[in-house]
């Protein structure tokens, strides 16, 4: 594995492009530019608008014709996307897949259609690692150890019971998998520590919100949450002064991603500790495709450099965050 060190931006620029501007038109783009056919999650968070902004600024810089198709968290509009991208004859296919599994007979397409893809930031499960040349993202099961590793010393010498709440990620997805696992893996250090509800909020505020609001319903002594995206700990915090409590105070918040305005709310002392993921891969993936495009060899696991930040490293850090 390849560590980059750092994941530079791209210079920002306001960039164009709407959410869902699969243009059509021949697949190459009658020049020698690089035509690179790309199917994005959705717009479901901070962390998605930061990575599609990331692409599209890049993809400028680079001078590669961007095909860019938002499929509303849905994989079935991602296959139609990538599809049509094979009729336009693309040059490269890159995507993040919504969930891990169901896109070996796709990728197959693309495969025989001599169309080479490469993965960001989200995983496939496929057993056949031919069916793309390139997996560009974070290790998510490290991210969760990070936040156990963090919530274990932080109730070093206590004994007594820790009722902690968790709000996953989209349901199938590699960073909600492998985020739960990292962190249960960390936390059966201490067996204080105790998962008391775990739910998918799906990756959005509302969603977030509407599960914290439950749970708090439900359980009258939740000391901890941990939620797998800032976004949704952002909606808890709103569920959780709605109920006359104090987050980071009364319930202690751990999140990941460490967009701008998780960010914020870290160092208002809102949420404890954030786990970074950085959105960030567009120069990275440009670079990519024109190997790729090259036929020269490439990585096939390329894992993003990321940090953590506690709630004094954001009031220094929050002044530079590009996202
Ligand atoms: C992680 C990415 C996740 C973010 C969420 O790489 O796939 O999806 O953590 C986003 O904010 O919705």
């Amino acid at each position: 594995m390849i560590l980059i060190a750092g994941v530079l931006a791209a210079p920002l620029a306001a960039c164009g492009g709407d959410g869902d501007s699969a243009s059509s038109g021949s697949g190459n783009s009658g020049d020698d530019k690089i035509v690179l056919g790309f199917s994005q999650v959705g717009a479901e968070s901070g962390w998605r608008t930061a990575n599609t902004k990331s692409i599209q600024d890049s993809a400028k810089e680079a001078g590669i014709e961007l095909k860019f198709s938002d499929a509303q968290q849905k994989q079935e509009n991602q296959i139609k996307a990538i599809r049509s991208f094979i009729q336009q004859k693309v040059d490269v296919i890159a995507f993040s897949p919504v969930v891990e599994s169901g896109w070996d007979t796709v990728l197959k397409e693309a495969k025989d259609a001599g169309i080479p893809v490469i993965l960001t930031d989200r995983a496939v499960d496929s057993p056949d690692t031919s069916l793309y040349k390139s997996f560009i993202g974070s290790d998510f099961v490290v991210e969760g150890e990070r936040a156990g590793d963090w919530l274990v010393k932080e109730y070093a010498g206590k004994t007594e019971p820790v009722n902690i709440v968790e709000l996953q990620g989209t349901t199938g997805s590699a960073p909600a998998n492998d985020r739960k696992k990292g962190f249960a893996d960390k936390i059966a250090a201490a067996p204080n520590l105790k998962i008391i509800a775990s739910q998918t909020g799906d990756f959005t505020r509302a969603k977030g919100k509407e599960v914290m609001e439950a749970f708090l319903k439900a359980h009258s002594d939740i000391d901890v949450l941990y939620a797998h995206n800032d976004d949704m700990g952002l909606g808890a915090i709103e569920a959780i002064e709605g109920a006359g409590k104090k987050p980071g105070v009364d319930i202690k918040i751990i999140t990941v991603d460490a967009v701008k305005d998780g960010m914020q709310a870290l160092a208002d002392g809102k949420i404890n500790f954030i786990v970074e993921c950085s959105p960030l891969l567009g120069p990275q993936l440009m670079e990519l495709v024109k190997k790729v495009k090259a036929g020269e060899a490439v990585e096939a696991r390329i894992l993003t450099n990321e940090t953590t930040f506690t709630q004094e490293q954001a009031k220094a850090a929050l002044p530079t965050r590009q996202y």
